[in-house]
């Protein structure tokens, strides 16, 4: 059986991440393949039980490693649960975050640097990437305008300094520029549907054989 794709669609809050993951999923499936929509923090109970704790923490301030390790603790726990069972059965599967979440956020975004994210790597998810990242870019103004909308809207956005997201937006870029084959960046100011066409075509131009009436 031929292995499925490992998708990651990655970017600052309020990019459109979610709303792309389950657009993407509808669509592999319309391409008559098998698809299954994960995330991180989550993904598996104890990956969900991290990120209660992660997301909903007091307001005691933490060590930017402490973080680090609990994302990394949830994420070895959802490759061997989820992630990795599915591919082997031959399921694409579609993740809203993972590791380039972990380097634009504590990486850049808490200045831990890019060194211990990416030792971290290599320990816990050692050779295993994705195939390709979808990288949603947003500027902050317009993912804060589309936060304070949404319904239930939370403070988290708010919470953290313009500057602590401005580093994460150019920790994903960085990422986006030092791994261009893996990494597709995707202009998420555009209404959903055009996100979702440009994530269509970056599909193709990934896959387009594996996709009926792909050109490649
Ligand atoms: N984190 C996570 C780390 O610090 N390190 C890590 O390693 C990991 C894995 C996770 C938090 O944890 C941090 C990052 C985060 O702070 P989350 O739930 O994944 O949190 O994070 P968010 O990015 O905050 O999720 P959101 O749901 O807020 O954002 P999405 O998924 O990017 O956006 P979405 O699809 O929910 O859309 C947001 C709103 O915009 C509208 C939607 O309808 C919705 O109301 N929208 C659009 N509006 C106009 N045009 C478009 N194109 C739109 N697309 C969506």
């Amino acid at each position: 059986m031929a292995r499925g794709a490992f998708i990651t669609i990655e970017g600052g809050e309020g990019a459109g991440k979610s709303t792309q993951a389950r657009r993407l999923v509808v669509w592999l499936e319309r391409q008559g393949l098998r698809a299954v929509a994960t995330r991180e923090p989550g993904g598996t109970p104890t990956g969900e039980q991290i990120r209660e704790i992660v997301m909903h923490r007091g307001p005691e301030a933490w060590h930017p490693l402490t973080e680090t390790l609990l994302f990394f603790a949830a994420r070895r726990e959802h490759l061997d649960r989820v992630i990795l069972p599915a591919l082997a059965a031959g399921r694409w599967v579609v993740c809203d975050r993972f590791a380039d979440s972990t380097m634009a956020y504590q990486g850049y975004g808490a200045e831990l640097g890019p060194e211990p994210i990416a030792a971290l790597y290599d320990l816990v998810v050692g050779a295993i990437k994705p195939d390709l990242t979808l990288i949603l870019d947003l500027p902050l103004a317009v993912a804060r305008r589309r936060l304070k909308r949404r319904a239930g809207a939370s403070d988290r956005f708010e919470r953290r300094r313009r500057a602590f997201h401005e580093r994460v937006r150019a920790g994903f870029l960085a990422i986006a520029a030092h791994e261009p084959k893996r990494c597709s960046v995707i202009d998420a100011t555009q209404p959903a549907d055009a996100v979702a066409a440009a994530i269509e075509r970056a599909m193709r131009r990934k896959f387009g054989r594996r996709f009926a009436g792909g050109r490649a």
